[in-house]
């Protein structure tokens, strides 16, 4: 009986130890998204040790835990530094596009949330501070969505935040770099923002673990989109939503004001990266996640035939295109309850049609 008993052990042992073997080898292969999940298996559903997990059943609504979120008694003054990592992290979130949805809901469902859609956390002290650029127009329903999502998520990751959607006036054809020059300096007459966001409107994250904070290198957050499968569609990828410092921005004098239509200007931004001597960093692949609203092509966002001569020329343009040669007219800035609203004629290809 005992030698039955042992043979039982031994064969055990043997059968966790090729399990192992699979689970190392699978790795090193990089196959993190299925080891991720035979670990969750073999942790009895509990939290996986990686801490990742993308599973879309664990997904939750992202408002889940924010009334825990309160002002504690006694004032701002005593506040304590934030922790470095937010107990109000949930991981993945449920994403979906309710056509009931209406502004005032979101703003009823975010009460801390202030003028021209700032926030600090009323708990604690927090040392980030993200202002998040939209580009923007006639993309209200994609607006309205994505602040739904944003407000929430970045309350969860404790930061000082605020949102600038810049909303390029007219009809001339959309220019989504030089609008986001325009939202950078903008926003840094508002504040000393220590991190900047440029966020595509029609990105939702899937992860709250992504944080929307910065790194020594400018940051490629939008690296898993649904749309490319999951995953980066090529190595240099730097569109959808990426972040820099300030620093870092106007070391590669920030972003080209002539790339008029659809693509190539965030590979000119890339370009600008790397010839400045900075690289590309990324959040892990699990977190990178991102869910884009469906949307027919935009009328007045047409692809942009000149963008293969532009980028072919960013080595040597970069230096004289970017916030030293920024021209525009700014039309209006509101406070509004969610969110600052920039109106910026940005002019056209010939430059800008109308003075102050
Ligand atoms: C690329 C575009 C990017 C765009 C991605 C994803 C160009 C330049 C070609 C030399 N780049 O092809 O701007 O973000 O696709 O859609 O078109």
């Amino acid at each position: 009986m005992p030698m039955k008993v042992s043979a039982k052990a031994r064969y055990l042992a043997l059968l966790i130890c090729v399990q192992l073997m699979v689970i190392v080898l699978m790795y090193r292969e990089g196959s993190r998204r299925r080891v991720a999940y035979l670990i969750g298996i073999l942790w009895k559903g509990g939290i996986s040790p990686t801490g990742l997990h993308s599973n879309a059943s664990r997904a939750g609504d992202v408002y889940l835990n924010l009334s825990l979120i309160t002002r504690p008694l006694g004032g701002e003054n005593e506040l304590l530094p934030c922790p470095a990592a937010s107990p109000y992290l949930g991981g993945p979130i449920q994403v979906s596009f309710p056509k009931e949805l209406t502004l005032e809901e979101v703003r009823r469902r975010n009460p801390y949330v202030t003028s021209g859609g700032k926030y600090k956390p009323p708990d604690c002290e927090s040392s980030h501070s993200t202002a998040i650029i939209i580009p923007h127009r006639n993309r209200e329903v994609h607006l309205k969505h994505l602040l739904y999502y944003l407000h929430p998520f970045l309350q969860r990751q404790q930061l000082n935040y605020g949102i600038y959607v810049i909303h390029q006036a007219g009809n001339y054809t959309f220019n989504r770099a030089k609008l986001l020059n325009v939202g950078f300096k903008e926003a840094m007459k508002e504040a000393d923002w220590i991190c900047l966001f440029c966020h595509d409107v029609d990105l939702i994250p899937e992860d709250d673990r992504n944080m929307y904070t910065c790194e020594k290198n400018p940051k490629h957050s939008s690296i898993a989109m649904d749309k490319f499968g999951y995953k980066l569609p090529y190595r240099t990828y730097f569109g959808g939503v990426s972040a820099l410092t300030a620093d870092q921005y106007m070391k590669i004098n920030g972003f080209p004001n002539n790339y008029w239509g659809w693509g190539g200007e965030d590979d000119d931004i890339a370009s600008r990266i790397y010839l400045n001597g900075m690289m590309i960093v990324r959040p892990d692949v699990l977190l990178g996640r991102y869910k884009m609203i469906k949307h027919a092509h935009d009328k007045g966002n047409e692809e942009n035939p000149k963008r293969f001569n532009l980028l072919a020329k960013t080595r040597r343009s970069w230096k004289d295109d970017g916030m030293n040669s920024l021209q525009y007219v700014l039309l209006s800035k509101q406070h509004l309850p969610l969110y600052t609203n920039i109106t910026v004629d940005i002019g056209s290809e010939r430059g800008l049609r109308r003075a102050t």
